[in-house]
């Protein structure tokens, strides 16, 4: 089924595709962290995802509203307008597709060329203004516990057992001092998308790190990995951690658990007119 863009002029899936293509030719950027954009442009997916609010259905993908100014600068952002910077080139090559849609097929891209499983996505998206920006504070804040997380994500309305799955998405990155104020990577291999994280989580001995910046955690024995206050509530909450145990112990229940949460976080917001019906799989083969 063809989308109908702003330019009034109808593209098929096979356009999108070049798209994707284009993508995942740019995600290798020597010097960039660990060498990829994989994980930044999966945060940015996220992150204009997950505005969303299930009540009032403000905020969600649909009108790429970190484009202006209040949202760009919500502290949760932070670093987001490298990402912003690297779709911008993509942008100039297919000025056709809507930013919502760009950026959420940069965290299709993202995650499948890492490794990961195959999400379904679909164009429809369009551009909004300024007026459609949410209000701070609609993101999770990593220093906070499970009744937070509960609290941000059920208004996504996502429950227990997605939010324990989408969280699986830390096997991939890093933090930055200059951007969240936390430090370094979750897993050993940050650009491969798997169940490291739980793994590691789960496995490994974690201790507070001593150090100026904020509190997070460190493994005893390296002490080159790292966890956030809210990932360590996912095995301290006997809910989170039943789920926790179940995708640390097979990869493929947690591809395909993530598979669908992601899916459906990217498109929040997204009136279900704006879409064609069917699902697409975009890239290499289904997984
Ligand atoms: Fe996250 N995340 N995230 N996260 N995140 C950070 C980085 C990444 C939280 C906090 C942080 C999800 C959920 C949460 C990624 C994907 C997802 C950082 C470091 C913080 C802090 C930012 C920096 O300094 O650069 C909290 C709290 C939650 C609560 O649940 C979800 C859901 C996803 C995706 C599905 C990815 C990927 C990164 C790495 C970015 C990079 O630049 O390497």
């Amino acid at each position: 089924q063809a989308v109908e863009q702003k330019t009034g002029i109808a593209k098929s899936q096979a356009d999108y595709q070049k798209v994707y293509d284009a993508i995942a030719e740019s995600l290798e950027v020597e010097g960039y962290d660990d060498g990829s954009v994989a994980p930044v442009l999966v945060r940015l997916a996220w992150h204009c995802s997950g505005t969303y609010d299930d009540k009032d259905k403000t905020g969600g993908s649909n009108y790429a509203t970190m484009r202006f100014k209040p949202e760009s600068a919500h502290g949760a952002n932070n670093g987001l307008n490298y990402a912003r910077d690297h779709m911008e080139k993509i942008k100039a090559k297919f000025p056709w597709i809507s930013y919502g849609d760009l950026w959420t097929l940069g965290g299709v891209v993202a995650v499948q060329e890492s490794g990961g499983p195959t999400i379904p996505w679909r164009a429809g998206r369009i551009d909004g203004f300024e007026h459609h920006v949410t209000p701070d504070g609609r993101l999770p804040d990593a220093a906070q516990a499970e009744d937070h997380l509960r609290f941000i994500f059920n208004r996504m309305g996502f429950n227990d057992q997605e939010i324990v799955a989408l969280s699986g998405a830390h096997a991939l990155g890093r933090c930055h001092t200059d951007r969240s104020g936390f430090e370094g990577p979750w897993s050993f291999s940050p650009t491969t998308f798997s169940n490291a994280y739980f793994d590691l989580l789960l496995n490994e001995g974690w201790k507070w790190r001593k150090w100026n910046g904020p509190a997070q955690y460190e493994d005893k024995k390296t002490k080159s990995l790292m966890m956030l206050p809210t990932d360590m509530a996912l095995i301290k909450d006997r809910s989170f951690r039943k789920y926790a145990e179940k995708y640390a112990k097979d990869e493929g229940v947690f591809f395909k658990d993530f598979s669908d949460a992601y899916s459906k976080l990217l498109e929040l917001g997204v009136p279900k007119a704006q879409f064609p019906s069917q699902s697409w799989h975009m890239g290499g083969e289904a997984k």
